[in-house]
């Protein structure tokens, strides 16, 4: 089998990666890896090795949504089964994908401008830390967000940027916007915790309390969100499980049976404050 992976930007990337390959070899099956490094060009070069050494199966998390069809399409002429993890695509043929299970990510942005709406009232000069351009979570998770924002007409972003899922990106982009367009803001959104965790770095630095006089509000669940509501700096994570190595095997076997999958298998996510986290922490898997 082959699993074309994003790459390894976050410590929830690096949580999915364990999970199916540690699936993997409880099943038995020999797994090809490609970490993409972030690119979707070596995504589908990756993608061409698998059908050319003749797998049975391929996972794929596409970092981007477009672009897919042209591979998805060889990889169909070769019989190969593709199932998508993590992130979905757009494409006009729902056949050449075997499933998709994902989070729903509208879903997420919506619960966390819920929280924040209800912890500052209905008042918030917002900077959100946009994910990667163009994937999946990162479209879905601004639009969820912004569909709550129309309720709560104090609640304002006044200043938006990509920090690619990464901590680094999530620090350097709100040391910037600090000094810039997020000068007064009073809360963050970050697409994921990493550049949460980044943000919080920054807001220190500059002197701000993280938590305390302004909001941080992430979503991916990870343990060091935890470690960080715990510590007073984070204010709420919503979960989005990495831990899908079950469910894309079970989908493979289905796939390799000619059993025909629902188009996508929605995991569940839940909402998590500081009040949580403590009792939360040693629950955590990631
Ligand atoms: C979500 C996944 C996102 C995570 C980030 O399914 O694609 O990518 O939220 C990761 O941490 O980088």
């Amino acid at each position: 089998m082959g699993f074309a992976q994003v790459g390894a930007e976050s410590a929830w990337r690096t949580a999915e990666t364990e999970s199916i390959k540690g699936e993997a070899a409880r099943r038995g099956v020999n797994l090809k890896f490609s970490d993409a490094q972030g690119k979707q060009e070596n995504q589908i070069k990756a993608v061409r090795a698998f059908i050319a050494q003749g797998v049975n199966a391929i996972i794929l998390a596409p970092v981007v949504e477009t672009g897919w069809e042209p591979v998805l399409r060889e990889a169909r002429r070769a019989r190969i089964p593709v199932v998508l993890v993590d992130r979905g695509i757009q494409s006009t043929d729902p056949s050449l994908v075997a499933t998709l299970i994902a989070s729903d990510f509208v879903v997420e942005g919506r619960m966390a401008a819920e929280w924040l709406a209800r912890k500052t009232g209905g008042k918030a000069d917002i900077i959100e830390l946009q994910g990667t351009p163009g994937a999946a979570p990162a479209i879905d998770r601004k639009k969820g967000f912004e569909e709550v924002l129309k309720m709560n007409p104090g609640m304002k972003i006044v200043a938006s940027q990509s920090g690619d899922f990464r901590r680094s990106g999530g620090k350097e982009v709100t040391e910037a916007l600090l000094k810039g367009a997020g000068a007064g803001a009073n809360a963050i959104y970050a697409h994921n915790d990493d550049m949460a965790l980044g943000a919080i770095q920054a807001l220190e630095e500059a002197g701000k309390k993280p938590g305390k006089n302004v909001f941080v509000v992430s979503i991916d669940g990870v343990k060091g969100a935890f470690e960080a509501m715990a510590a007073g700096r984070l204010n709420c994570t919503v979960e989005c499980n990495p831990l899908l190595g079950p469910m894309a095997f079970d989908a493979v076997e289905k796939a390799l049976h000619g059993e025909k999958l629902p188009a996508k298998t929605v995991v569940q996510d839940r909402v998590f404050d500081a009040d949580s986290a403590a009792s939360e922490l040693p629950n955590r898997k990631y």
